[in-house]
């Protein structure tokens, strides 16, 4: 990281103590935007640094609500309004135990980044709960989802702030927090979240577009070498909404998916992934990805408490959760042969193990980049609400590969422009911090 920086990151360390995803976020940005700097020092004149580290608006509130045996639980709340330069605030909610306030910023931080990339007029921002939806009745969910929006509702609105889904919220709790926010607005304005049902505003594609995208962005990358995913051993973590619809994607490309986990460890199927069991079992039953290898009766085990990566594979997607894929991890998945790497997850690969597969050469997709088919997907639903239509299947999929195969293109662009060819993670950084600091310096000092 180039001197100049060090004061600024300084700085959001002092402000940010503990919060260290936040941290980690933001020295990965820095690490690529120093040839951005000595080119354009208009940025460091006007703080743009500064002030894109820190959120416009952050929200932290209260979330009493009463669970099936009368007991009140209080959970907290968040929401973190990073940046509007290019829209209304735009990104998901997570409710997960380890949510906390280094954790929604580091996803708000990024989400900048993505939603400038995508070409859509989206700002970035990230909210959730330390809320746990494990166990809890369909009850339980309703009640609490009502009393998050509740409060969240002031801060909403379609040209303000438009959450949506990420790890805990699906389309269940979407359907619940929009519920609650009509009621209490009396505005049946569709546009204020994204990943709604279809029958209720919501738009086809989206449910795949995060899974889809990410594969789309690998395929994009691995052609530029000549490969594609046909014939190839691709391991995916995750066995959640992202994880699920990458699967399907890979396959229908050819490739042959041996891998899947959750938070418990992993299922090894070596004749490769059936999704529709695994929706069955994660999507419908909300089971552990071990009745998968119980049901699936092929000889597929569960190794509990392992990562996927130890399987070894031709292509990695890490589609659970941030810091997942280490630097032991990535030794094993290079020694392996690993060609391809595209995160589906925010964050998941730790930077040690980055560092390795920069170093080996290896193809590397950031999550701002890979996984930006989700958000871009939320903002066709937003157009649709905006023009109160409905698109079909096929003309939303050819939007979302047109998008995946732009971003693609300008990451690949703005690395070579930028001296780094194929350094896919610079590319991204700078490409999506130009636009937002374009329209920052634009819209002055506010
Ligand atoms: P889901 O809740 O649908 O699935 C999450 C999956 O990851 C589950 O298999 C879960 O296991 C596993 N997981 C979650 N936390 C942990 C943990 N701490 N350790 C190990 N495994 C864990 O979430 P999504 O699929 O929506 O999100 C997955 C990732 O993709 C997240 O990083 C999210 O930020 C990112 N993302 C999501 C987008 C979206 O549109 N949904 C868009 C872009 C990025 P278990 O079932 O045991 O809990
Ligand atoms: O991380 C992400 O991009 C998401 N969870 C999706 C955000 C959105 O607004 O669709």
């Amino acid at each position: 990281m180039k001197a100049q920086f060090e004061p600024i990151l300084e700085q959001v360390l002092r402000r940010n103590p503990g919060e260290i995803e936040f941290h980690q976020a933001v020295r990965e940005v820095f690490d690529s935007l120093g040839p951005v700097l000595a080119k354009h020092p208009q940025y460091a004149d006007a703080a743009v640094l500064e002030r894109i580290c820190e959120p416009e608006r952050q929200i932290i509130f209260r979330v009493p609500w009463v669970d099936d045996a009368g007991h009140v639980l209080i959970n907290r709340g968040f929401r973190v309004e990073f940046n509007s330069a290019l829209g209304p605030f735009k990104g998901g909610l997570r409710f997960h135990p380890s949510v906390y306030l280094g954790i929604v910023k580091f996803l708000g931080f990024e989400q900048v980044f993505k939603n400038s990339l995508t070409g859509m007029p989206i700002g970035g921002g990230k909210g959730g709960s330390d809320f746990d939806p494990r166990g809890r009745s369909e009850g339980e969910v309703m009640r609490f989802c009502q009393s998050f929006m509740t409060e969240l509702y002031r801060h909403l609105g379609e040209y303000t702030d438009v959450p949506a889904g990420d790890i805990g919220v699906g389309g269940r709790e979407i359907g619940y927090l929009f519920g609650q926010y009509k009621r209490i607005t009396n505005r049946y304005e569709s546009g204020v979240l994204t990943g709604k049902g279809v029958s209720w505003g919501g738009s086809l594609v989206r449910t795949e577009a995060t899974g889809y995208g990410t594969v789309l962005f690998a395929e994009q990358m691995l052609r530029t070498r000549g490969m594609s995913f046909d014939g190839r051993r691709v391991l995916v973590s995750g066995s959640g909404n992202v994880a699920i619809y990458a699967i399907e994607k890979a396959q229908q490309l050819g490739g042959k998916v041996v891998a899947a986990s959750d938070s418990r460890g992993f299922v090894l199927d070596e004749q490769g992934i059936d999704v529709s069991l695994l929706k069955q079992v994660k999507e419908v039953e909300r089971a552990s990805i071990e009745v998968y290898a119980q049901r699936r009766g092929n000889g597929a085990v569960f190794v509990p408490g392992e990562r996927v990566w130890a399987a070894g594979g031709d292509i990695a997607l890490p589609c659970a959760t941030q810091n997942e894929l280490d630097e032991s991890d990535a030794k094993n998945l290079l020694n392996g042969g690993v060609v391809a790497i595209a995160e589906g997850a925010n964050m998941p690969t730790t930077p040690e193990a980055t560092a390795l597969f920069q170093e080996a050469g290896v193809l590397f997709a950031p999550g701002k980049a890979a996984n930006a088919g989700g958000v871009a997907t939320s903002a066709l639903e937003m157009q649709q609400n905006a023009s109160r239509d409905a698109w079909t299947f096929d003309y939303t999929a050819n939007r979302l590969a047109a998008i995946m195969s732009g971003i693609h293109d300008r990451c690949a662009t703005t690395a070579d422009e930028y001296g780094q060819p194929g350094n896919y993670v610079m590319g991204a950084n700078v490409a999506g911090f130009l636009k937002v600091a374009d329209a920052m310096l634009a819209l002055g000092v506010v």
